[in-house]
């Protein structure tokens, strides 16, 4: 019943003859973060390497993590965030947040997650591979290696099904008996190798980090199917092939990690569930496995196409395409558009790894996705709660991807217990709050340096989403059963976390931080991190009371928080502009030690944030826009999920060339080849941030209500360098879904899809509003 909106929607949008979209070279991958290629089933993940001579198919389980301890609470830490509010309001700043750091809870983050390990393939041939080509089609969501060895032509096809669970390679050969190959597990940690029977491997074991904090236990099945030749078991826990014709592998894995209660190993017996598994793969025809992998795969990717023309460059190699973009992005100009075809490409690759790396039913989308070779990744790829977790699911929705949210949800769910403990227990709060990072095992406390670790707003920001899943979807039973507990929940914490300025009067959140940003009050020697009521702080405050609100009076209830939320709100202090026309981070106007910071905090307002728009706050919008030409001007945007908020926002300021001159610095300043966006280095929310950008480049609908209903503006920031084009199966707010034309560089015609043929307001880039029925037919 949940996505009653979505299902009449599902129409295949992708044209008879769709353009093709796959990433292609002609060779194989030697960097697994710059050129192995991502195929994955939201909980198994591998990166597929295509190599001749060794083949090494890196393999991910989500919930590979280590276990305990968590950052705790210290006593004292309610009473010095009270003290430190004194202090702060009166003028003893680097006391108050002096105070604050003493009492801050330990960083204890022994964790990371892990790579589950490799499956290696080897094989001795006497001839040099030619012709050869890998590819990964993303459509069809199979990763595909060919080359010829003496005249044997050879295709390996790698792909995680979702409907079947299951990791499978398809060996096959154009002449019988060709393939003699040897085949092995590993693990770099943590590992117990056996051969269960003459066409099975397994690895097995308890997930530590170095030796210690014992986490999930896990273990993986590999099962080896030939036709033609032998299959036996070789030294050292290898299975050895000899002159098959056809080899089919099939690789399953688990753990006994539970989201409902991480500290509860599930009860299962892993080597059974993943031999049952195995099982019942096996027991289907190849075909069919592949068919219905295709069919879940497309389910989702095909809801959303779009097309920039110049699809002859797709015939090139993708690193090819890729290096002359970042010859262009060495120049300063404005590059033109010289392979329109990549960036639609890279529009769809952000899908795709949506759809690989977050099914429903799933953990969410990690700092890498699904995808990581180590047992200490960087920033533990974990969830950071203060940008890089909700900038992957930014183009969820309006991709059209909305069940893929839905890890995200669960997650946030998932978190209440804990936040709801360390609202109380270090803010003496109702509610639920989320410091800046967490992991699977769900703890929820600032902790750490304060300049990362004081900002208790990951569940505010977050829960946001929720919101949106509604805007966009309309699902009302989504609103009234999980969004607005969740909503309820976090808005109870600002209530009581928000405290009265007293040269003021208003409502101010802190003392925390604009993330990882630094001021220095002007005569004072410090650099400070911690403040009373900064920009971002107010303004995520004011879109969790906001969208509270909205929520209750779309269902129509009657609680007597919703009066409180109400009068917090009307008393909250707004973010200012400053003497030099830009929006202040800070709630004074302090001197930045590090004018051209990543994080662009205090313009959250704008986007993802509703609060001001240009119809709403054009003045708002105007200091917006100064901030972020002072913020290139010093040097920001230098990461690539800064660059992909960067986008968004030259979207939102309806600034066509400047939202495409940074959607080509994304590509040209921070992509591999593989298309992985880097940080660096490779961090995913960069290309799900791009994915967004692009959709918002494209089709906008954040101006109104669930009340009142949305503007849906056409092409409000479109490249001039993208003529003529069109997409298909992109949503708006008010679960509209629209598919797009132009030419030359204007609106040609459109056409809404709605499940009750809504009425929506339309404006065209150029052209003046105008109402439309969603009737599907062009306009
Ligand atoms: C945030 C950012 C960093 C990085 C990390 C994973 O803390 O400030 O740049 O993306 O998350």
């Amino acid at each position: 019943m949940r996505h009653l909106l979505i299902l009449p929607l599902l129409v295949s949008m992708v044209a008879a003859e769709a353009p093709p979209l796959t990433l292609h070279y002609d060779e194989p991958a030697k960097v697994w973060e710059r050129d192995a290629l991502p195929v994955g089933n939201g909980r198994l993940g591998a990166m597929v390497f295509g190599g001749v001579e060794t083949e090494r198919i890196q393999l991910n389980e989500e919930s590979m993590w280590a276990g305990p301890p968590v950052p705790e609470i210290k006593p004292g830490f309610q009473d010095a965030i009270k003290q430190a509010r004194k202090l702060w309001f009166d003028g003893r700043e680097k006391e108050a947040q002096d105070l604050v750091q003493k009492h801050m809870a330990d960083r204890i983050s022994p964790r990371s997650y892990q790579t589950l390990g490799d499956l290696t393939i080897r094989m001795k041939p006497d001839a040099k591979a030619q012709d050869y080509h890998r590819e990964l089609d993303l459509d069809r969501a199979v990763a595909t290696t060919t080359f010829s060895l003496g005249g044997v032509t050879h295709t390996r096809e790698v792909f995680t099904s979702a409907p079947d669970d299951v990791l499978v390679v398809r060996w096959t050969a154009d002449k019988p008996g060709a393939i003699t190959a040897s085949l092995a597990l590993s693990r770099p940690a943590d590992v117990t190798l056996s051969a269960p029977d003459s066409t099975s491997l397994s690895m097995h074991g308890q997930v530590t980090q170095k030796g210690k904090h014992p986490g999930v236990h896990y273990n993986c099945l590999l099962r080896v199917v030939a036709e033609g030749g032998s299959v036996k078991q070789g030294p050292e826990k290898t299975l050895e092939v000899t002159t098959a014709d056809t080899l089919i592998l099939y690789l399953a894995a688990c753990t006994d990690y539970q989201l409902a209660d991480p500290s509860e190993p599930l009860a299962i017996d892993l080597a059974t569930h993943n031999s049952e598994t195995i099982d019942k793969a096996q027991a289907k025809p190849y075909d069919q496995l592949l068919a219905s992998h295709t069919a879940a795969h497309q389910s989702l990717f095909r809801r959303c196409s779009l097309d920039l023309g110049g699809w002859d460059a797709a015939k090139r190699p993708t690193d090819e395409r890729l290096a002359a973009i970042k010859k262009q992005a060495k120049s300063n100009d404005v590059p033109p558009c010289t392979d329109p075809a990549l960036f639609a490409l890279y529009f769809q690759y952000g899908r795709y790894m949506l759809i690989c790396s977050s099914r429903p039913g799933n953990l969410p989308a990690n700092l890498q996705g699904i995808w990581n070779d180590r047992i200490e990744a960087p920033w533990n790829a974990d969830y950071h709660t203060n940008i890089n977790l909700q900038m992957n699911y930014w183009p969820a929705e309006a991709t059209n991807l909305s069940d893929c949210h839905e890890p995200l949800f669960d997650f946030l769910e998932a978190l209440v217990p804990s936040g709801k403990k360390t609202a109380r227990n270090a803010f003496g709060a109702r509610g639920f709050t989320v410091g800046h990072t967490t992991d699977v095992s769900l703890f929820t406390t600032v902790f750490g340096a304060v300049q990362y670790g004081m900002w208790p707003h990951g569940a505010g920001w977050c829960s946001q989403h929720f919101m949106e899943h509604y805007r966009f979807t309309g699902d009302r039973e989504f609103l009234g059963k999980r969004a607005w507990p969740l909503l309820r929940e976090t808005a109870l914490f600002y209530l009581d976390y928000l405290v009265t300025d007293p040269k003021t009067g208003k409502l101010v959140s802190g003392p925390d931080t604009s993330p990882e940003n630094r001021f220095r009050i002007p005569g004072q020697k410090d650099v400070l991190q911690l403040s009373m009521g900064p920009a971002m702080s107010q303004e995520i405050i004011w879109d969790v009371f906001t969208n509270t609100l909205e929520a209750a009076e779309v269902l129509g209830l009657d609680d007597p928080v919703i009066a409180e939320i109400r009068a917090a709100r009307a008393n909250l202090a707004a973010p200012q502009i400053g003497a030099d026309g830009r929006l202040m981070e800070w709630a004074n106007a302090y001197e930045e030690p590090e004018p051209g910071h990543r994080h662009i905090s205090h313009l959250f307002a704008i986007h993802p944030g509703r609060q001001y728009n240009r119809e709403s706050a054009p003045a708002m919008i105007d200091a917006a826009r100064k901030s972020i030409d002072f913020r290139l001007s010093k040097g920001g945007g230098h990461t690539g999920w800064s660059r992909a908020w960067i986008i968004n926002f030259r979207a939102r300021f309806h600034q066509p060339d400047e939202a495409w001159h940074n959607l080509h610095a994304l590509l040209g300043k921070s992509t591999t080849p593989n298309l992985f966006n880097t940080h660096p280095p490779f961090q995913i929310d960069g290309n799900f941030g791009g994915t967004a950008g692009i959709a918002e480049m494209l089709l906008q609908s954040h101006i109104g209500n669930s009340k009142d209903g949305y503007l849906l503006e056409l092409l409000p920031a479109l490249p001039p360098e993208w003529k003529n084009g069109a997409v298909t199966g992109l949503r708006a707010r008010g679960g509209f879904e629209v598919d797009l034309k132009w030419k030359d560089g204007k609106i040609d015609s459109f056409r809404l899809r709605h499940p009750q043929n809504a009425t929506a307001r339309v404006l065209a880039t150029g052209g003046t509003e105008q109402s439309v029925t969603a009737d599907n037919a062009w306009h």
